[in-house]
Formats: C-alpha cells, sequence, structure tokens
C-alpha cells in the first residue's frame, strides 16, 4: 500500500519525504488514508488520500467536476470560510487514475476532531448551523451545473421499487429471513414517499443539498465543540432541504450508532434533535417555504425510512454497495434504522413542534 499511496501522493506534487500512512476507518464507500511528510524544514504535514469507490460513483470524473464547481463558488462566496481544498497534478488535474484503473485525490488535512454520536448539544447544534450555512452559501449556485453523479440518489419512492424488484428476484434466497422487516418498511412506503410526492407535484422546491450530512462530516477544532468546515462533498446535487436535514438528527440523534445490534434502544434522543433543528433553523428559516419547514421533520422519517431500504436491499443483493464486516452488517444496520423509524413515527407530532418554534423564533429575525 505505501508505494500506492507514494506514488499517488508524488502525482499530487507532494514534496518531502513519506514518513508513514494509516488507514481512516471511515465512510462506508471510499477508502481513506492519512499519509504523513517530512517536509524540507523538518515539520510533519499530514494529507488525506482517497481512492473513490467507481462501483458507486460510475463517473468519479464528474463527481471531481461537481466538487471542483462547488468548492470554488463558495470560496467566492464566503472567503472567511473553510473549504475543502484538493490538490492538482502537473496537469491541474484534481484526480488521477492508477495503472489499476483506481481512482485517487488528494486533500490537505484539517487538525480537527470529528464525532458520531456527540453527548454534548453545543457540538450537535453547531452541526446543525454548518450545515445550514452550508445551504445558504450554496443558495443562489446554479445547479444545472452540476452532473447528476449517483441519479435518483434520494428518490424514496425509486428506492422502494428497486428494493421490490429485488425482493421479487430474491438471487441469494435471504428474503425469507427478513419477512419482518419488509412487512414493515412496506406498510410505511406511502408516508416515507411524501416528500418526493410533493416535489413531483412542485410543492417543494429542489436545491443544491450535500446529501449525506452525516455529523461526522462537520470536521470540529481539536477537542472543540466549534465547526471547521463540512466534508464529502461527493453527492452535492440538487436534493430537498428535508433530506439534509433528516439525514442528519438519522445519524446524531440517534440514541444509538448506525452500526448497532442494540436496536431496542435506537430512537431520537429529543435533546439533540432539539439541538440540531435550533442550528439549522437558525441559519435556514429565513428562506424556507411554508411546505419545507412543515416537512422537515417528516424528512427524517422519511429518509430514515430509505437507509432502510438501502441497507436491506444490499443485503438481499448480496452486500456489494455497503462496505460490511460481517455476513450480516446490512442486516444489522437494517434493523437499527428500522427501530429508530417506528420511535421516529411516534414522535413526529413532538418534533414537528419543534421545527415551528425555531421557525417563528429565528423567521423575523433581522
Ligand atoms: C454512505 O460512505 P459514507 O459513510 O459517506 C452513503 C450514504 C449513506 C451512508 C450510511 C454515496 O456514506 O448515502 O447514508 O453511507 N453514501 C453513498 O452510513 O451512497
Ligand atoms: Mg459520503
Amino acid at each position: 500500500m505505501k508505494e500506492v499511496l507514494k506514488k499517488v501522493c508524488e502525482a499530487f506534487r507532494i514534496k518531502g519525504m513519506f514518513v508513514s500512512y494509516e488507514e481512516l476507518k471511515v465512510g462506508n464507500i471510499n477508502k481513506t488514508y492519512r499519509v504523513t511528510y517530512r517536509q524540507k524544514d523538518d515539520t510533519l504535514k499530514d494529507f488525506i488520500v482517497q481512492r473513490i469507490n467507481t462501483n458507486v460513483f460510475k463517473d468519479p470524473v464528474a463527481v471531481m467536476n461537481n466538487i471542483d464547481l462547488v468548492t470554488e463558488y463558495m470560496r467566492d462566496e464566503a472567503p472567511e470560510k473553510n473549504v475543502l481544498h484538493f490538490h492538482h497534478t502537473r496537469d491541474r488535474k484534481t484526480y488521477i487514475f492508477d495503472e489499476d484503473g483506481g481512482f485517487w485525490r488528494l486533500f490537505s488535512y484539517f487538525n480537527s476532531t470529528t464525532y458520531n454520536l456527540p453527548e454534548n448539544p453545543e457540538i450537535v447544534k453547531n452541526a446543525g448551523k454548518a450545515f445550514g450555512e452550508f445551504q445558504m452559501i450554496l443558495g443562489d449556485f446554479d445547479a444545472s451545473q452540476l452532473t447528476e453523479t449517483i441519479p435518483d440518489f434520494h428518490n424514496t419512492r425509486k428506492r422502494f421499487e428497486k428494493m421490490e424488484a429485488d425482493i421479487a428476484a430474491d438471487p441469494y434466497g435471504l428474503v425469507k429471513d427478513v419477512q419482518e422487516e419488509i412487512d414493515y418498511i412496506l406498510s410505511v412506503k406511502d408516508k416515507a414517499c411524501t416528500l418526493v410526492d410533493m416535489l413531483a407535484k412542485g410543492e417543494l422546491p429542489l436545491r443544491v443539498t450535500h446529501n449525506d450530512t452525516k455529523i461526522n462530516n462537520v470536521l470540529f477544532e481539536k477537542g472543540g465543540t466549534k465547526a471547521l468546515v463540512v466534508i464529502d462533498l461527493d453527492t452535492v446535487m440538487p436534493g430537498l432541504v428535508a433530506y439534509d436535514f433528516g439525514d442528519a438528527i438519522r445519524f446524531a440523534a440517534n440514541r444509538v450508532d448506525e452500526d448497532s445490534k442494540d436496536y431496542e434502544h435506537a430512537g431520537v434522543n429529543m435533546e439533540m434533535y432539539r439541538a440540531f433543528a435550533r442550528g439549522f433553523l437558525k441559519r435556514t428559516a429565513k428562506v424556507l417555504t411554508e411546505n419545507e419547514a412543515a416537512t422537515l421533520a417528516l424528512g427524517c422519517f422519511a429518509i430514515t425510512v430509505e437507509q432502510t431500504v438501502r441497507f436491506l436491499d444490499d443485503y438481499i443483493m448480496g452486500s456489494t454497495y455497503f462496505k460490511i464486516n460481517y455476513p450480516e452488517h446490512n442486516l444489522v444496520r437494517t434493523r437499527c434504522q428500522a427501530a429508530l423509524a417506528k420511535d421516529m413515527e411516534k414522535k413526529l407530532p413532538e418534533m414537528e413542534e419543534i421545527v415551528r418554534h425555531y421557525m417563528d423564533k429565528y423567521k423575523n429575525r433581522v
């Protein structure tokens, strides 16, 4: 691995001496390494080197073009903010292909801390602000410039259709073991598809969204609560604001980790929900439409059901999409998401009330 990483770093014109590398176990899709170089002045400098999963991102060049456009726009629009900085090769590209067709990119490492299940509401509120702000900075970005790198990424109805076809095909004979999960998901199909149906009817606007608002995609100052930068721009595409809001809640306000087998304890931590809603709405309340505000809480449920569908579908199809550590990993993830979705359904009125509260509070502030 060392030789491969060294070559990638050389292609991106990293100077000095290769010291060490470490694979970072983050993300379910790409491979990520932190590489350390000793520079001329004897100091150490870290870089993040990533191999993009081209099974998931079929057109990785388009992914990088999207990122170039978005980061350039953000630097121009909000020069005081941190933005990811991808390094260029000699021929001014932000990526290289290796001899095996592997697709690589490199960016400077931020000395920072990430959180998966923060217990401190201040951190969650600040993540809400960071994602809300991200949304606002890109408010006037011309979405038609972006390639839809994963078509229908958060089209919940299409996700259901694909899963139902895969259940019918059942190539590995696994369906018989997951009937309970299937029954639950299908029973909430229409409710979970409410937002995409509203979008199709023109009742919700399409915005430029992040589409992967897990809290570990926000880097915080080392050991602290201040958000530094939003990362993982691979899926920045046109989307629904409620799905960005919802995906963040799905991950950061769950009582247990996404990979947890402790399904019984999965559920919304309302303190964290409130904290995120507060931060997010502080930044976005002024521009959200009535319908958007009214569907933010439902968006949490919708994206959680969608994620259940995606994990279950991958399980049925032999787990080729999400990285797994053991054969039932995607089934465990399915059960955990389903338990969270059930708890969200119960708490929906309370979740809606909290959104309304912060909408009223921040909408008319100057
Ligand atoms: C994947 O790789 P990561 O962790 O950034 C996935 C998201 C899922 C998430 C679930 C391109 O994100 O959509 O919500 O796993 N990314 C892609 O943890 O499918
Ligand atoms: Mg991602």
